[in-house]
């Protein structure tokens, strides 16, 4: 017998839970992760910000991100401002990074057509809620990218139980046979709802999912801001030197509900996610920039009230906006309204009359 092929998964840490920088990549720049630690602790407090406007009824819902700052701000970090993301619903940090403002943020997930048109990264796509749909569009804009010989990278970010969906694989497939300027970034989680991450693949790793694409699969933790920088990074450098694309699968852990719907203490246990504490991205991060004199306790200290005036400032701006009109329901749909939402329109306009008038 000869083996006819044999693959293996790269997994990458440089800075563990302590704190503690083992073997740093090559050319790390530690004042480049001073911004990180920045955006990672706005984000943290965003998403305590927003969860609080949901329990007292001012947001519709919320999915929170508290423990994937690293991921998120990470992976977004290592992008330049003409590749586009293409997010679901959990990368705020990478949002807030992109130049996606907290009231936009607020917006969209009160419901309102106005947060999914932002102002900065005006060609980041929208958030996907229908799970790895976006994925087929990542190709898609990579292949544009590829057809106009542009040298920008299509980041598409799913979970751990957006994998098992069709159209994570198809896009895998046709990225690999196309060689297309696309990075797939797995933030597994470690849960889908309430299904975990063990019952969601027979896999070892979500990373080797890249295989059977022909491509690379390479795992990190997903908690370690320098290790999500390197290797998001290298695969967005890979795939815009024409090397083609890459999944990266980055080990986090929601720290949790899935969002303000949901009670994630009827799926798991407090032991489990008390452990996941001791492994979460912000305090390893601020440990290491504090021993090599880039942070002190001035500077927390200063972060943590600049980060609550301008919250305080976003909210307040948010809860004066007014709302769109009914109209706001059908208007975005279509380049061209078809007749029956033509005549649901028309309703929607009448009763918006009434109801001022
Ligand atoms: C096509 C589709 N099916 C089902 C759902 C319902 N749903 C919302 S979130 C979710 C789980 C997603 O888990 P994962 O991909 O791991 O992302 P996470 O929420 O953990 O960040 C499901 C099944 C959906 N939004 N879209
Ligand atoms: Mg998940």
């Amino acid at each position: 017998m000869k083996t006819a092929a044999q693959f293996s998964v790269p997994y990458f840490q440089f800075l563990d839970a302590r704190g503690e920088l083992a073997e740093p990549p090559p050319g790390l720049a530690l004042n480049a992760l001073i911004p990180v630690y920045r955006t990672m602790a706005f984000t943290r407090a965003f998403d305590a910000r927003a969860v609080a406007l949901q329990r007292t009824g001012q947001l519709r819902t919320f999915p929170s991100s508290l423990g994937e700052e690293a991921a998120t701000v990470g992976l977004a970090s290592v992008m330049r401002a003409e590749d586009v993301l293409l997010p679901t619903y959990r990368e705020t940090g990478a949002f807030l990074w992109r130049g996606v403002t907290p009231v936009e943020i607020f917006l969209y997930w009160a419901g309102d057509e106005r947060g999914s048109c932002v102002a900065g990264p005006r060609e980041d796509f929208p958030i996907s809620v229908p799970i790895a749909s976006h994925c087929g569009h990542a190709t898609g804009v990579a292949a544009a990218f590829q057809h106009r010989k542009q040298a920008r990278v299509a980041v598409c970010v799913v979970g751990d139980g957006a994998t098992s969906k069709g159209d994570f694989y198809e896009a895998v497939n046709l990225a690999g046979i196309w060689r297309l300027p696309v990075v797939f970034v797995v933030i597994n989680n470690g849960w889908a709802i309430s299904v975990p991450a063990a019952r969601q693949t027979a896999c070892a790793t979500f990373a080797q999912k890249a295989i059977a694409g022909g491509i690379p699969g390479v795992q990190a933790d997903g908690n370690d801001a320098v290790a999500v920088r390197h290797v998001v990074g290298q695969a967005i450098e890979r795939a815009r030197s024409g090397d083609g694309p890459t999944v990266v699968e980055l080990l986090s852990y929601r720290l949790t509900d899935h969002t303000t719907a949901d009670d994630a203490r009827r799926y798991r246990s407090a032991e489990e996610v008390s452990a996941a504490w001791a492994e979460e991205p912000l305090v390893r991060l601020r440990k290491l920039l504090a021993r090599e004199g880039l942070w002190a306790k001035a500077d927390e200290e200063a972060l943590i009230a600049d980060n609550q005036a301008r919250l305080e400032a976003a909210v307040a701006e948010y809860l004066a906006t007014p709302p769109q009109p009914l109209t706001s329901i059908v208007d975005y749909l279509y380049a061209e309204l078809p007749a029956e939402l033509v005549a649901q329109r028309a309703e929607l306009a009448a009763r918006e009359g009434g109801h001022h008038g």
